[in-house]
């Protein structure tokens, strides 16, 4: 399990070092084109992996072939500028710095896999997920995603910003699986409607692995309204939350670094679905998680030495078999 550690540290701490990069070589084919097709649709000849990659032409290039490689590679990259990325099945693209979109570009993947990232920016334009991989170290989030399909990954931590825009259907996904620092879900956004993050109520964390970590803080970003239905509606609540170990320990605690909702005191985690595994520690320090159901394993620990609880929310039909017993009790009482 060590080496599984090392390896992915060795993987962030790469990008780190600062190598001598390659040229610039920008997308220069007008309409539409391969990453392949010619290498004058590139500036500096074929993308090699020291290579920094720009799209910015406002052109269309569309990744046809397993194999490709940049050091980075932006779309839209430079202030105002646009351009596109397609990237299709049965496609890979391994890039071993930065990796994104910005401004009013756009890079839709239906497949494939872009991976070897150590920084993800979503900063600006759209980037449209429906299917593939997508492996970063760090996903630095400002601009606006929609998932429909595939497998979000950072290995280290989630960014959330100023600006951050989420639509995703039920049932997406984000996978987190390490946090070699303190942040593992920081989020300073303040915007949970659909001009903002309310896709989070489709989305479920996915925390594991199988191997020690430092703890990792999770942002609570929702308005404290107590156990009600009513905080998971947008407020930042995610679908779901799974903190899970086969063999280490991993733990969140529970952190209010941003001020994201409106109004006074502490803000919250709204959860649907909350499943905490055997290994599995979430410190509420001082903070309130409420989920409607899951599971809380028999081995796994809820620490709220530092104040705050996990809290579940009654169902609503839970809450209508209350009502009905309480008014039955009235009804009872008035009869006497
Ligand atoms: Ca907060």
């Amino acid at each position: 399990m060590r080496k599984t550690m090392t390896v992915l540290c060795v993987l962030c701490t790469v990008a780190l070092a600062a190598p001598a990069w390659g040229a610039t070589n920008y997308w220069q084919a007008g309409a539409a084109g391969n990453w392949t097709d010619v290498p004058s649709y590139w500036s500096d000849g074929l993308p090699t992996s020291d290579d920094l990659c720009r799209i910015e032409n406002g052109g269309t290039c569309t990744i046809n072939s397993a194999g490709a490689v940049a050091a980075d590679f932006y779309v839209g990259n430079s202030g105002g500028k646009t351009g596109n990325f397609v990237i299709n099945a049965g496609t890979d693209l391994t890039v071993s710095n930065g990796f994104g979109v910005w401004n009013s570009g756009s890079i839709t993947q239906n497949g494939g896999s872009v991976s070897g990232i150590y920084r993800l920016y979503f900063s600006g334009g759209q980037y449209t997920f429906a299917g593939g991989s997508l492996t970063s170290c760090i996903v630095d989030w400002s601009g606006a995603v929609d998932i429909s399909g595939g497998s979000l990954i950072s290995t280290d931590y989630i960014r959330l910003k100023s600006g951050a825009k989420l639509t995703a259907d039920a049932g997406s996904v984000i996978s987190i699986a390490g946090s070699w620092g303190a942040p593992l879900w920081s989020n300073a956004a303040t915007d949970a409607g659909a001009t903002g993050l309310a896709g989070l109520n489709n989305v479920t964390v996915d925390y594991g692995g199988g191997y020690d970590r430092p703890v990792g803080n999770f942002e609570v970003a929702g308005t404290d309204m107590g156990a009600v239905m009513a905080g998971l509606t947008e407020n930042f609540a995610l679908e779901g939350l799974n903190v899970a170990s086969s063999t280490g320990t991993v733990a969140i605690k529970l952190v209010d670094a941003s001020d994201n909702s409106a109004g006074a005191g502490n803000e919250a985690l709204y959860v649907e679905t909350l499943n905490l595994y055997a290994g599995a520690t979430v410190e509420t320090n001082g903070f309130n998680l409420y989920y409607l159901n899951g599971t809380i394993d028999a081995n796994a620990t809820v620490d709220t030495s530092g104040g705050g609880g996990i809290y579940q929310i009654p169902e609503p039909a839970t809450m209508s078999l209350l009502v009905l017993g309480g008014i039955g009790v009235l009804i009872r009482r008035k009869r006497r």
